[in-house]
């Protein structure tokens, strides 16, 4: 629960949302407002509508880790903008691991790291292209071990999520270079998290790629059926189930 305290000791509010919890951020925005803070907004929501959200101080359109070292830079003079937007994707081999001793390992039933950005497809509902852009992009083999070796020496035990938009966009590096990686990591500390993440349905078509996964300790993949209409799927764009 959102309490009183969690903004009077602050200096800047930051806040990430996604569209469906907007009515929290008024909320959020108010009371920060209120007690005299200064806020900075970003993800899905504010990139895809910041028109929406002019009372905030500092909006931080698209990636992190892109913008934020250089509103980061203009604050340190003084000088921060009202909008920063990025003109390109980022380059996932500079995203940094996550400070994960900012959270009690304790609080959460599944811990989240991300291997790749983007999808190619074009489903109507979905906000990923817009979002992360129409090409997959993937952290590299040595990044995404070491941040796993950071959650295991932290002591997180259990389950990770791949939160990928959709996982399997780059199978050629998943089967030939990441994927077994991973197994042996796995086998040599004794497996000590499962992984579950989302694909398209087209990963049935591969079982290759599927035996890896499970070798690599997968045990559940959240697949996009939308529904079993064609003519609903085709009005949709989902079209790598029709
Ligand atoms: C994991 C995930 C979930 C998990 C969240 C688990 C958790 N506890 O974290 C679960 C399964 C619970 C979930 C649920 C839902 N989700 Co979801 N989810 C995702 C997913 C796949 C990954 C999110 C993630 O961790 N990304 C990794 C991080 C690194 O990326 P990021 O969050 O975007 O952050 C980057 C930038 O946005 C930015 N940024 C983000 N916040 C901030 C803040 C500041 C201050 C700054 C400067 C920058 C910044 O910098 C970051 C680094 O580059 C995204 C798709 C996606 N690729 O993002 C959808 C997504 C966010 N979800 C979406 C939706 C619609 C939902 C649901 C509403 C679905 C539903 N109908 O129930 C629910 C809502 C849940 C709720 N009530 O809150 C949409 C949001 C669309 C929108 N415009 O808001 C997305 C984009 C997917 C889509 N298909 O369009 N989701
Ligand atoms: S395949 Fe999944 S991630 Fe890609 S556009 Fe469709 S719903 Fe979005």
């Amino acid at each position: 629960m959102f309490r009183d305290e969690d903004i009077l000791w602050a200096d800047y509010v930051f806040i990430s949302a996604m569209e469906i919890q907007k009515n929290s951020v008024r909320e959020i925005v108010r009371k920060a407002k209120d007690f005299g803070k200064k806020i900075v907004a970003g993800g899905p929501l504010f990139s895809l509508s910041p028109d929406r959200f002019e009372e905030i101080d500092h909006l931080l359109l698209q990636e992190a880790e892109t913008n934020l070292p250089h509103f980061i830079k203009d604050l340190t003079k003084g000088e921060a903008k009202h909008l920063y937007a990025n003109s390109e994707w980022t380059d996932l081999s500079l995203s940094p691991i996550p400070k994960w001793d900012l959270i009690d390992f304790s609080k959460y039933a599944v811990l989240s790291v991300q291997y790749c950005r983007g999808c190619p497809f074009d489903c109507e509902f979905c906000d990923v292209a817009l979002l992360n852009g129409k090409e997959a992009r993937t952290k590299n083999k040595i990044q995404m071990l070491e941040e796993l070796e950071t959650l295991y020496m932290k002591g997180w035990r259990g389950i990770v999520f791949f939160a990928d938009d959709n996982f399997i966009l780059k199978p050629h590096n998943l089967k030939e270079i990441f994927l077994p990686a991973l197994a042996k990591w796995m086998e040599e500390r004794r497996y000590p998290f499962s992984f579950l993440t989302q694909a398209s349905i087209n990963l049935g078509e591969d079982e290759d790629l599927m035996k890896l996964m499970v070798a690599a300790g997968f045990n559940s993949v959240f697949v996009g059926i939308e529904t079993v209409e064609k003519k609903s799927l085709i009005e949709c764009r989902k079209v790598m189930n029709s």
